[in-house]
């Protein structure tokens, strides 16, 4: 994984020094991206060792589609998600609401009966929008759209949430059979959560592949406040020493999204270097 290699280098050489709502001060730069080919490997980090199972798991507590930790937490014992939550593991509408139970209003005129044209009030029904799967229907009827767009932003309910979504929005794009994926992030922790973002979402690309019926692509990400929070410049050098290792493999059961559990995720292979301590600042 050249790619990160490169990118933590990047950050470490161009960033700026930079306060934030943390206390931990951080070295961040402005717009980096890169991207990686899901053909040649699936893209864990092989210069520290990657907590595969929570990255998974993550991954499937999005597509629960709840405003809650209770099944990362207590059923599965994962905890990276604990700082951000309340005692009842409530973290507000943050992805898996935005992913699955996108919430906003129709319009629905009511008028008499049997005369349509006298309309005697509009009431705005409130409805879920689920869109992942408007995300999968349309990569199988319509895979050339430039539309297939998933968004956590949702500026009115900012206020609820337990911290603003950081991978802001997704797109897919198929190019030639193949299913790419590209994230928008708003701001990145370089150390502790891009590592888990790209695999995360790399797997994410790779189910939906698997169902849509297409081949894999390449996973793109654009950062736009990349950033290193200073206890983690020590850590990060030690990894820029390391020499990368072939990639593992991942097979994911060929079964519908919402089917899929932990145990249907199988890495292979997965030989990295010894894993690294981070804090993680909330
Ligand atoms: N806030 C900050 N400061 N950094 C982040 O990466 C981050 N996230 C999520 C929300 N806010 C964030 C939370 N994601 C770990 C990994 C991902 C997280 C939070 C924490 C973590 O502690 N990883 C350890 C241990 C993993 C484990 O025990 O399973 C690691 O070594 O990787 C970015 O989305």
């Amino acid at each position: 994984m050249k790619a990160y290699l490169d990118l933590v280098k990047n950050v470490l050489d161009h960033g700026v020094k930079k306060e934030n709502r943390t206390g931990t001060d951080t070295i961040s730069s402005f717009a980096e991206s890169y991207r990686v080919d899901l053909q040649k490997g699936f893209p864990l980090l092989t210069t520290k060792k990657v907590y595969f199972r929570s990255v998974i798991l993550e991954l499937l507590w999005y597509l629960r589609g709840e405003d809650h930790i209770r099944w990362l937490r207590d059923e599965k014992d994962c905890h990276i998600w604990d700082d951000w939550a309340d005692e009842d593991g409530h973290v507000g509408p943050i992805y898996p609401v935005m992913w699955r139970r996108f919430p906003y209003f129709e319009r629905e005129d009511v008028g008499f009966e049997g005369d349509a044209t006298n309309i005697v009030k509009t009431v705005w029904v409130k409805k879920e929008f689920d869109q992942v799967q408007r995300a999968i229907d349309m990569l199988k009827n319509n895979p050339n759209s430039r539309r297939i767009v998933v968004s956590a932003w949702h500026p009115g309910l900012l206020d609820e949430m337990a911290l603003p979504p950081c991978h802001v929005m997704y797109i897919f794009n198929v190019s030639n059979g193949k299913l790419n994926c590209h994230l928008t992030q708003r701001s990145g922790d370089i150390a502790l959560g891009i590592p888990f973002n790209l695999a995360c979402y790399s797997a994410l690309t790779m189910a939906i592949a698997n169902e849509v019926g297409l081949e894999y692509g390449e996973f793109a990400h654009t950062i736009v406040d990349a950033h290193i929070y200073e206890n983690h410049v020590e850590g990060l050098k030690e990894q820029l020493t390391r020499q990368p290792r072939p990639l593992p493999t991942l097979h994911i059961a060929d079964k519908p999204l919402d089917d899929l559990q932990y145990e249907d995720f199988k890495l292979e292979n997965y030989d990295p270097a010894p894993s690294i301590k981070f804090e993680v600042a909330v």
